[in-house]
């Protein structure tokens, strides 16, 4: 276990998505100082704000020795092996790596903003992230029970 407790967001909507998340998976889990701690279910979802085919989303707990700067160079590195390209705002993509959580840490600096700014009215993060962590408080917010009510209408089928 290492020191700092961090959850992924992880999403893919082009090629193999359900291949994509779960070998995005295996590679947070290869990271230097960390351990892939936990993961959700894969879900299905509706595209929010964005075109293309329907999602595969999933959420992962890492314990982790990085700082969360180092992380957020390892995700965007991962996606990059991915083939991840960024073509217009919220285009399909092979792989999303969103760092959603650090410890229960406020950032906010020109790369990086956690807890991620668009967590709270997502399905596709809370549901999975609440699958795997029930009781987790993220700061500055009500308690995930309330969140997630007022998300219930948003499409999401776990796979
Ligand atoms: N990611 C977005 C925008 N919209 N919709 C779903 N269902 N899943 C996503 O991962 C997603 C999205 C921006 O990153
Ligand atoms: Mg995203
Ligand atoms: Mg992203």
């Amino acid at each position: 276990m290492f020191g700092n407790i961090v959850y992924i967001g992880i999403g893919s909507n082009l090629g193999d998505a359900i291949e994509n998340v779960t070998a995005a998976m295996d590679s947070l889990g290869r990271l230097p100082d960390t351990r892939l701690e936990k993961t959700s279910s894969l879900y299905r979802t509706t595209p929010i704000d964005a075109d293309g085919d329907d999602y595969v989303n999933a959420v992962a707990m890492l314990s982790t020795g990085l700082s969360s700067g180092s992380l957020l160079d390892a995700l965007l590195q991962i996606e990059q092996t991915f083939g991840r390209q960024r073509p217009y705002r919220n285009a399909p993509r092979t792989l999303d790596l969103d760092m959603l959580l650090y410890n229960a840490d406020c950032i906010s600096t020109e790369r990086l903003t956690i807890p991620h700014p668009r967590m709270m009215e997502r399905a596709f993060v809370l549901i999975p992230l609440a699958e795997i962590a029930p009781d987790i408080a993220i700061p500055g917010q009500k308690p995930l029970s309330i969140l997630l009510e007022r998300v219930r209408n948003q499409g999401i089928h776990r796979i």
